[in-house]
C-alpha cells in the first residue's frame, strides 16, 4: 500500500495524530482541515500544559498563544503571535489566512480580529496556571528570561534594570528549566503529495509580556512545500528561530537529503552555537518518508506518526543528548 497519507506531529500528542488521522481518512480529506482539526486538538487538551489555555503564564501571569498554518500549494501562511484571551489560536492563525493577506498578527489587535471572525473572547487563566505564576512569584521570580538586569532589591522581581554588576548579571540570566516547551508541531502530506503543517503553544513559563516565540514564525516553527515535504520544530524557540530550522529541513529535501539528513543538518548549527540548547524537528518528504532529529533532550525525543502501514498512530523515537 501507498505510504501516503502521512500525520507526523512532535511528541507523543497521539490524540493529536489520530484526530488529523481521522480527517485524512474521510475520503476526500483535507490535509489543511486535518492540521486544523490535530492541532486543536492538543490545545482543547492542554496538551502537557504547553498547548491551549491555563499554561505557561507570563510574568504578569497571563497565558498567551502563538499559532501558524502554512499550505504547502501556494505559500499562503496565517499565524497569530502573543494572541490573549482566545483558546483556538490555530483556528484564528487559520482565518488569518483565509480571511486577510496579511501572514501574522499579534497581541491585542489578534484578539480583536479573532472577535470580529466570531471567536469566543475568555480568560486563558486556569487554578493551575495561577498556581504556577504564584509560585514562581514568592520564589523571588527566578528563574526568568531576562538577562543583564538587576531587579528591584525588595521584591527581587520587577521593575528590571540594566545592570552592570557581573554577578547580578549572571544570576538574572541562568534560563528556565528544560521541561518547559511541548509545542505541537504537524506536518500533513495528501495522497497527491500536497503538503501542509501548523503549530500551536502557550510558549515558556514566566516569559516576557509580549515574547513570541518560533512557532508563528513561518520556516522556524513549521514550513510547508507540497511535493518537496515538510518540517515542523519544537523547544527553545527564542535560540530556534535564529536558524529557521523548519525552512532549513525543507530546502535540504529539496536539495535531494533524505528526511533524516534534512533534520540533522538543520539541527546542527544551533547545536553548534548554543551547546545546551534543546529542541527538536519532524520532516517528512513529498512521498511519505518520515524522520527528525533532536538536541539536548534527555531520553532522546518523541514523535508521533500515522500511516496506512503503520495502520494506527505509533510513537518513535530519535536519540541526542
Ligand atoms: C516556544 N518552541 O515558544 C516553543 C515552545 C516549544 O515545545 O516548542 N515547546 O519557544
Amino acid at each position: 500500500s501507498s505510504p501516503l497519507p502521512l500525520v507526523i506531529n512532535t511528541w507523543p500528542f497521539t490524540n493529536a495524530t489520530e484526530k488529523a488521522w481521522e480527517v485524512m481518512s474521510e475520503g476526500s480529506g483535507k490535509a489543511l482541515d486535518a492540521v486544523v482539526a490535530g492541532c486543536g486538538q492538543c490545545q482543547t487538551q492542554q496538551c502537557d500544559g504547553t498547548v491551549g489555555y491555563g499554561g505557561s503564564p507570563d510574568e504578569t501571569g497571563e497565558t498567551t498563544l502563538d499559532a501558524m498554518i502554512m499550505n504547502g500549494d501556494t505559500f499562503e501562511v496565517g499565524s497569530v503571535g502573543d494572541l490573549r484571551r482566545v483558546k483556538d489560536a490555530i483556528g484564528v492563525a487559520r482565518a488569518v489566512m483565509d480571511y486577510t493577506q496579511h501572514t501574522l498578527l499579534a497581541g491585542e489587535a489578534a484578539t480583536r480580529f479573532a472577535v470580529d471572525m466570531g471567536f469566543k473572547e475568555e480568560s486563558l487563566s486556569t487554578n493551575s496556571s495561577v498556581q504556577m505564576w504564584k509560585g514562581w512569584k514568592s520564589g523571588h521570580c527566578q528563574p526568568n528570561y531576562r538577562k543583564n538586569v538587576s531587579p528591584d532589591p525588595k521584591t527581587h522581581c520587577g521593575p528590571y534594570k540594566p545592570s552592570s554588576n557581573v554577578e547580578e548579571r549572571q544570576r538574572a540570566s541562568d534560563r528556565v528549566g528544560r521541561d518547559n516547551h511541548d509545542t505541537i508541531g504537524m506536518v500533513v502530506v495528501d495522497i497527491n503529495s500536497r503538503v501542509m503543517a501548523g503549530t500551536t503553544t502557550n510558549g515558556m513559563n514566566h516569559k516576557v509580556p509580549g515574547r513570541i516565540g518560533d512557532s508563528p514564525i513561518v520556516g522556524a516553527g513549521a514550513y510547508a512545500s507540497s511535493g518537496v515535504g515538510g518540517a515542523a520544530a519544537t523547544g527553545d524557540g527564542d535560540i530556534m528561530m535564529r536558524f529557521l530550522p523548519a525552512f532549513h529541513a525543507v530546502t535540504l529535501l529539496g536539495q535531494g537529503l533524505t528526511v533524516t539528513k534534512a533534520a540533522q543538518v538543520a539541527m546542527a548549527p544551533i547545536a553548534k552555537a548554543y551547546p545546551t540548547f534543546s529542541g527538536a524537528v519532524v520532516v517528512a518528504d513529498a512521498k511519505g518518508n518520515f524522520g527528525a532529529a533532536c538536541h539536548g533532550l534527555q531520553g532522546g525525543f518523541h514523535y508521533s506518526v500515522a500511516t496506512p502501514q503503520i495502520g494506527q498512530v505509533k510513537v518513535y523515537v530519535v536519540d541526542c543528548t
